[in-house]
């Protein structure tokens, strides 16, 4: 049983450069990515990729009000992972409800459950966007007992201030950053 796991967060089409919601450098995290699958593969570490699957209509769409542009749509060229994931790799599809935005990979998700089952003590992380689901991962991470570690030369975020601020919250509540 591995009692770690790699969760690649949102490594996704559209949040690279290019995309319809891109994370600036985003594309400058593939290979790194890529090296932490390989490397937790080798370790025999469960490797986990959530990606952002919404509904057409979505409510973080600014068609209906939201932040974003849209973005991730099941079953889309944008909603494409863009990392070399191996084939018994855990895909967990979140933000899947029109009505309810999901930033966590745990929220809405049987994410906590599969990790439980493989017996999965510790959990690192990488991938999109820092500020937004990178921290909420690991913000629920923490919360749900995992020890938890943030690979920052495998993150990246949307805007360097937001990222630096998410940074210090996450190291406070306990998320250790490697
Ligand atoms: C994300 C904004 C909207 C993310 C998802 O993956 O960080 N950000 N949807
Ligand atoms: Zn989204």
């Amino acid at each position: 049983m591995p009692e770690e796991a790699l969760i690649v967060v949102d490594m996704q089409r559209d949040f690279m450069p290019g995309g319809a919601l891109p994370v600036p450098g985003g594309d400058r995290i593939i290979p790194r990515c890529n090296d932490y699958i390989r490397e937790f593969m080798k370790r025999g570490a469960l490797i986990v990729a959530t990606r952002d699957w919404h509904p057409e209509n979505h409510i973080s769409f600014r068609e209906r009000g939201g932040p974003w542009p849209k973005h991730c749509v099941q079953g889309t060229e944008g909603a494409e992972f863009v990392v070399e994931l191996p084939a018994d790799a855990v895909v967990i599809s979140k933000a899947t409800e029109p009505d309810k935005e999901a930033y966590s990979g745990f929220e809405g998700t049987d994410l906590e459950e599969i990790l439980r089952k493989h017996g999965v003590k510790r959990v690192y992380i990488c991938g999109v966007a820092t500020e937004y689901c990178v921290r909420a991962t690991a913000l629920d991470a923490v919360k749900r007992g995992f020890e938890t570690y943030l690979l920052r030369d495998a993150v990246k975020g949307i805007k360097p201030l937001d990222e630096e601020r998410a940074l210090k919250e996450l190291e406070r509540a306990g998320v250790r950053i490697l």
